[in-house]
């Protein structure tokens, strides 16, 4: 993977080793000032911005993901600077990311196990029995810290699916596979506050023109 950026010459380092390839979990990512200036500007976007899921709320950025493809639109500056700082990781192929979601959980929020990436979309179900329960189905977690970046790719990004326990605390657990690279002491109980993260991805299909989103007759 050929590495453009100034802020982290090489992600190799940063793999999780205890993890199926492939997580890269890079703390204090961004520094605390950026942080701050960040989640100023997530919170100045007009309120329609957001919408209102079970778990979390959420901003839409880049364009509407349509099942034909994506209608896209201008990033805005903000998200621009830190789509490119991610896209200069050579994390997609070489090509920049055009999609951002702004997620916010509060203590007690998350998101039910989902399907991610091309494995899900082309049917390719992972393969585990349907009769597990969720503990036996659960692999791993990552510790996300505030700053921190993740970045999921190869089988753990198109065959596995993820989550987010809805809980206000989470345990510091044996599956938790990039322990070693926080700060974080095993076995401890971190009680959540509100989280904000960024997910950015880049939608292959791009459409030139809107569909017709008008009902049938
Ligand atoms: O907030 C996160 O860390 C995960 C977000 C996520 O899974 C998603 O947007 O698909």
């Amino acid at each position: 993977m050929e590495v453009l950026s100034p802020r982290v010459p090489a992600l190799d380092p940063f793999i999780a080793q205890e993890a199926p390839p492939a997580a890269y979990y890079v703390p204090d990512f961004i520094s605390e000032a950026e942080e701050a200036r960040l989640l100023q500007q997530v919170y100045a976007a007009p309120k329609p911005k957001w919408t209102q899921l079970s778990g979390r709320r959420l901003q839409n950025w880049g364009g509407l993901p349509h099942p034909k493809g994506l209608v896209p639109e201008p990033l805005p500056p903000w998200l621009q600077r830190w789509v490119e700082e991610v896209s200069a990781l050579g994390v997609f192929g070489g090509q920049a990311a055009n999609h951002v979601l702004v997620n916010e959980y509060r203590p007690g929020q998350g998101i039910m196990v989902s399907p991610r990436g091309r494995g899900h979309r082309s049917g390719r179900a992972p393969q585990v029995p349907a009769a597990q329960t969720e503990e036996q189905r659960h692999v791993l977690s990552l510790l996300l810290e505030p700053r921190s970046l993740l970045v999921l790719r190869e089988e753990l990004y198109s065959r596995y699916l993820h989550g987010i326990r809805a809980a206000t605390s989470d345990a510091l657990t044996a599956k938790v596979a990039n322990l070693s690279a926080c700060r974080a002491v095993p076995g401890a109980l971190l009680p959540r506050g509100t989280r904000v993260s960024l997910t950015i991805r880049r939608v292959p299909k791009v459409l030139r023109t809107a569909p017709m989103l008008g009902r049938r007759k």
